[in-house]
């Protein structure tokens, strides 16, 4: 007796509730409206039982209204002897079998309807593995809601009896379980996708790389963060922090002879100034390496990314060479009284000897 109880128990832990909507659609109705009140899975069977004298209609739609287009299902029209299929609410028979006495007003009889992803849909009767009636469409229409009503007089009679598999141990699911007509189908809280039928991994916001300007992408939960590199600011990094707003447009560079320039945070000097070799401060220089303001923002420029020591020629005047350097303070030189740069020889040449280049 106690293992009798025992495996009751168990069984009713396992086996989920079958739950029915029972619900009716009047005589007095002959406006042919579905009621939109059942959901559906693409793939899965949809089951229901009706109580009527002809004329129940299935409809199946994206959207939870009558609207086109939509899959309308007949069975037992023109005085319950024909069944179809049609693409449209009273749109063309696509496909018509001759059922006589299908329906009965008496007894509930069942039917179910199933849609496979190749395009296929089937109506077949309760307990027949076969079906009495299909149709492919090569351009299936998506379906998530199941409408029903009975047409042109006839009082239905409806039952909507479904097993909620989500009632049970989450019906498997890892996140979510939503229970539909005739099956189920686990979903993912945001953030993560689907694996199989039941499984959740966790999206990488990052594998989007949206972080700009080198900024480091962490992957959170639905969302990602971004470090971002000295100098840049914003959720991807794509703002550029203007050093130079502080002290009053000075940024660190010298208050009284300096320049400062945001997008490479560098300073420079007023004329008759050289850049320190702290970087910021502004000292007066030997007469060679006096870099007036505008040889300052040309030089600053050819020397961009130049390695420590590289010789280049001035761009205004071919009288004198660059020396760049990393530490900023690139360097103007003067060439020697009637020699020029050469940059093919990388020294100061007699002037006759080559073009300033
Ligand atoms: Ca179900
Ligand atoms: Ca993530
Ligand atoms: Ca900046």
């Amino acid at each position: 007796m106690k293992n009798l109880l025992l495996l009751v128990t168990a069984y009713c832990l396992l086996v989920p509730t079958l739950e029915c909507d029972i619900v009716d659609t009047g005589y007095s109705d002959t406006r042919y409206r579905y009621r939109w009140h059942q959901s559906a899975v693409p793939g899965s069977l949809i089951t229901f039982e009706v109580k009527a004298w002809n004329d129940a209609h299935i409809g199946l739609s994206a959207h939870n209204g009558d609207s086109n287009p939509m899959y309308e299902i007949l069975i037992g029209g023109w005085g319950n002897t024909w069944s179809v299929i049609r693409r449209r609410k009273q749109g063309p028979n696509l496909v018509e079998v001759r059922t006589p006495d299908i329906l009965s007003p008496t007894s509930y009889r069942g039917f179910w309807i199933s849609v496979s992803s190749y395009g296929t849909i089937s109506v077949g009767k309760q307990g027949q593995t076969w079906s009495f009636m299909s149709w492919w469409d090569r351009d299936l229409l998506p379906i998530r809601h199941v409408g029903y009503t009975t047409g042109w007089g006839s009082t239905g009679y409806w039952r909507f009896c479904d097993y909620n598999e989500c009632s049970r141990n989450n019906g498997g699911c890892e996140h979510n379980c939503r229970n539909t007509v005739g099956s189920y189908r686990c979903t993912c809280r945001a953030g993560y996708q689907i694996i199989g039928s039941t499984y959740c991994i966790e999206l990488d916001e990052c594998d989007s790389n949206p972080c700009s300007n080198d900024g480091t992408c962490r992957d959170l939960t639905n969302s990602y963060g971004c470090d971002c590199k000295p100098g840049w600011t914003g959720v991807n990094c794509q703002r550029d922090i203007n050093e130079c707003d502080a002290n009053a447009g000075q940024g660190h560079c010298d208050p009284n002879n300096g320049i400062c320039h945001n997008s490479s945070y560098r300073c420079w000097c007023n004329p008759g100034y050289q850049l320190g070799t702290d970087g910021h401060s502004c000292v007066s220089p030997a007469r060679d390496d006096v870099i007036d303001k505008d040889d300052a923002i040309a030089i600053a420029t050819i020397c961009e990314n130049q390695p420590d020591w590289t010789f280049l020629p001035h761009p205004f005047d071919c009288s004198m060479y660059v020396q760049c350097h990393q530490t900023w303070n690139d360097t103007v030189v003067s060439c020697p009284p009637s020699t020029t740069w050469s940059q093919e020889l990388r020294s100061c040449v007699s002037s006759d000897l080559t073009t300033c280049t």
